[in-house]
């Protein structure tokens, strides 16, 4: 399979298994399925089951088994974005290409929706778990997930974010919120799918060194996206942080020196993959495509 087919069968097999998480269309249904089941179904680019199930594939695990954390940690992260769209937050209208989930559903529901990804989550994996023939790894996987989403993860990052931005920030200080906000969890789709399929610990704590580098690669071409990105293809909003005043590479660093870091990290990310005890197959086209990516 080519780069390009895996990149797109992969997302569309993982689309095709969401409804049966929601009792879709059954009388079962309720208002708080659909309303969850809006912004999951909206799009994006999957990337964290993406890596979750090729890390545990890379090192022999079974995706099928892997699904359930794939599939959880994409719902904390549609969450995240629920609630970061919120009026509260940074108020946006548009998401995934669609209105923002407060905009259809209102504010109480949005809250609501993404409490109810989160919890629904954490049940996928203690279900996944508890019918494992490898529970433990399956614990561990899941003690990532939630470790990297919570207060020492992606929730602290939003709290330096808010408390931050009002002072004076420099790249220390936007590393520093990136790292937590948006390197955690998706260091945590790579050491989690590195656990689930049997990663001795030592390459475990190599995979988390990259990943840290892959989230401030990640979150420094969507700083330069949101200045240069195009809002069709990007499906949201652009000049978003300018809009709110927020400090981010390109205005700190310029857009020669953002793009040379784009790079650097790009490069170091490379050298230190091939240094892993196994070939990542397709996880270095990811690398080069999240440093030309449009969207
Ligand atoms: C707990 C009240 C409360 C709020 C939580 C933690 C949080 C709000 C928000 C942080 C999440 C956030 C917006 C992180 C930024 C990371 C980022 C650039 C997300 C966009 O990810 P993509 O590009 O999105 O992978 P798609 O739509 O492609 O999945």
């Amino acid at each position: 399979m080519s780069y390009l087919d895996y990149y797109q069968h992969t997302p569309e097999a993982f689309d095709a298994k969401i409804p049966a998480y929601f009792d879709a269309g059954s009388p079962m249904e309720t208002a708080i399925d659909t309303c969850m089941r809006y912004s999951l179904e909206a799009g994006g680019k999957r990337l964290r089951p993406l890596l979750l199930l090729e890390f545990c594939t890379a090192y022999g695990g079974n995706d099928e088994a892997a699904y359930p954390f794939a599939m959880a940690i994409e719902m904390i992260h549609t969450y995240s974005l629920i609630h970061d769209d919120l009026p509260c937050m940074d108020d946006d209208k548009l998401r995934r290409g669609k209105p923002t989930n407060h905009v259809v559903y209102g504010e109480d529901m949005a809250v609501l929706a993404g409490d109810g990804l989160l919890n629904t989550a954490a049940e996928l994996m203690a279900q996944a778990a508890m019918a494992s023939r490898e529970s433990v790894r399956a614990l561990k996987a899941m003690y990532t997930i939630l470790k990297a989403s919570g207060t020492r993860g992606m929730i602290l990052g939003q709290v330096a974010d808010i408390k931050m931005q009002s002072q004076e920030t420099d790249v220390t200080a936007l590393d520093y919120i990136n790292h937590y906000k948006t390197g955690k969890l998706l260091t945590a789709a790579m050491t989690a799918g590195a656990v689930l399929g049997g990663a001795p610990d030592d390459e475990v704590g190599k995979i988390e060194r990259i990943g840290h580098k892959v989230g401030l690669l990640f979150q420094v071409v969507d700083d330069l996206l949101d200045l240069t990105g195009d809002v069709q293809k990007m499906g949201k909003e652009v000049h978003i942080d300018s809009r709110n005043d927020k400090v981010t590479y390109p205005l700190l660093l310029g857009i020669q020196t953002t793009q040379q870091r784009i790079e650097q990290l790009r490069d170091e990310i490379l050298a230190e993959t091939a240094s892993l005890s196994i070939h990542m197959r397709f996880f270095e086209e990811t690398i080069k495509f999240l440093t030309i990516r449009d969207h």
